[in-house]
């Protein structure tokens, strides 16, 4: 298949390798290396890697792969899946993701409009028919048949069914393409629906979130690129890879949860010092999702618990923009934590005067013949001895 896909490729230059693409283009071997590194991170299982696979070895067999031609629709969205794979935080990224996937229509980023862009359409699906992988962002409104949004004169579930239709696969990106997301949001005026509800026989991989990891994206894509196949999914069409835990399973914060130590205003002493977020209303412990291993834009610590915010559940049709806010969630899966931890500090009690008189009297004894050894054996070694902690001062901080 895609042999052919390079035969019918009639524009110069051809679709051709990653590699030969990357060469043409003068993007540097280093960049596709960290792109690779940060593919793994995302996608550990969408291309069947191991502990002992290098990002060079990915970058060996991605390389070879035909850029896989893509088409991107936009329905009812605030274009932040887009923005998400596009605002990386290396210089160049962008570029060179463009480089990976061939990316044949794309709304926002093209430069024509009107019958241009149509056309363009129209060529990308009759050049790619059955090839293509259609991307879809936003949510497609079913209400009054479809009138709160029309391109080009088109519904946009007419948009939806056409080039769905001849697509390959179809990967809908983002909670507004997988569920309805915002636009779903109570009260629902234009009726939105996920791409799975106006196409339910298709091949659909939904990948939510508000926005999604845009690797998840990427590692699907070419995955499909690379071996024609697409990842394991759960009941929800969430590829298994990064939905497969939810968010308080590897959360950092999870040892204050057990522990006890909860946020209780924004700001506070707790939050300072980065402790649960339970008690903000997050929905981690509800929540399927990658974020809490796998970061966003390439940084460290770039997620929503990871600058201070509680997860909103932003990947659940169930809880994101229907769960208010500040709500508690309920734990299903996971014991609550105890509301009252026994002190770690004692109250000691009374002993009679005597006891003590005598106790103190042999300690004298032995401690006076220990210092005078020690003064013997090295006078040195005190010169050096940092001074000690207090033991008992493993007091918590009271936020
Ligand atoms: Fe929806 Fe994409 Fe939320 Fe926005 O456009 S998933 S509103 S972040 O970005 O569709
Ligand atoms: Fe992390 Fe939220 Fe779970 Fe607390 S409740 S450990 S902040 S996921
Ligand atoms: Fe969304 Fe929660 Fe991740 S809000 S981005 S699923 S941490």
């Amino acid at each position: 298949m895609l042999k052919q896909l390079l035969a019918d490729r009639e524009c110069v230059p051809p679709l051709g390798t990653i590699d030969q693409r990357l060469r043409q283009c003068n993007i540097s071997r280093r960049s596709f290396l960290v792109f690779c590194t940060s593919l793994m991170v995302a996608a550990p299982y969408g291309l069947a890697l191991t502990d002992k696979t290098r990002p060079e070895d990915v970058a060996a067999v991605l390389g070879k792969v035909i850029r896989p031609p893509v088409i991107w629709l936009h329905f009812q969205d605030c274009t932040g899946c887009t923005e998400s794979l596009l605002q990386t935080s290396h210089p160049g990224f962008a570029d060179l993701i463009l480089n990976v996937i061939s990316l044949e229509y794309h709304e926002t980023l093209m430069a024509g409009s009107g019958a241009q862009a149509r056309q363009a359409l129209d060529e990308a699906m009759q050049r790619y028919a059955g090839k293509y992988i259609l991307v879809v962002e936003g949510s497609i409104p079913m209400g009054a048949q479809g009138i709160y949004m029309k391109s080009g004169g088109r519904t946009a579930m007419e948009v939806l069914t056409d080039v769905g239709g001849k697509a390959a696969a179809i990967i809908a990106i983002g909670s507004c393409a997988s569920w309805g997301g915002i636009p779903s949001a109570d009260p629902d005026p234009t009726g939105a629906v996920g791409v799975a509800d106006l196409l339910p026989d298709h091949s659909i991989i939904n990948i939510p979130g508000c926005p999604p990891n845009p690797y998840t994206m990427l590692g699907v894509v070419l995955q499909y690129a690379a071996d024609g196949t697409l990842p394991e999914t759960d009941e929800q069409r969430r590829p298994k890879f990064a939905f497969d835990r939810d968010i308080h399973e590897h959360c950092p914060r999870r040892a204050h949860f057990d522990a006890g130590n909860f946020v209780k205003v924004y700001g506070d002493a707790g939050h300072r010092e980065g402790w649960c977020l339970y008690e903000m209303g997050c929905k981690g412990p509800d929540t399927h999702a990658g974020c809490s291993t796998r970061h966003f834009n390439e940084i460290p610590d770039v997620w929503p618990i990871g600058i201070g915010a509680p997860c909103i559940g932003c990947t659940e049709k169930a809880v994101a923009f229907k769960v208010p806010m500040f709500e508690v969630v309920q734990l299903h899966t996971i014991a609550a934590p105890p509301t009252s931890y026994a002190s770690i500090t004692t109250t000691r009690g009374t002993i009679s005067p005597l006891a003590t008189g005598l106790v103190g009297l042999g300690v004298g004894v032995l401690a006076t013949g220990g210092y005078v050894a020690s003064r013997k054996f090295s006078r040195k070694q005190d010169d050096d001895d940092a001074p000690g902690e207090d033991p008992g001062s493993h007091e918590r901080p009271q936020p």
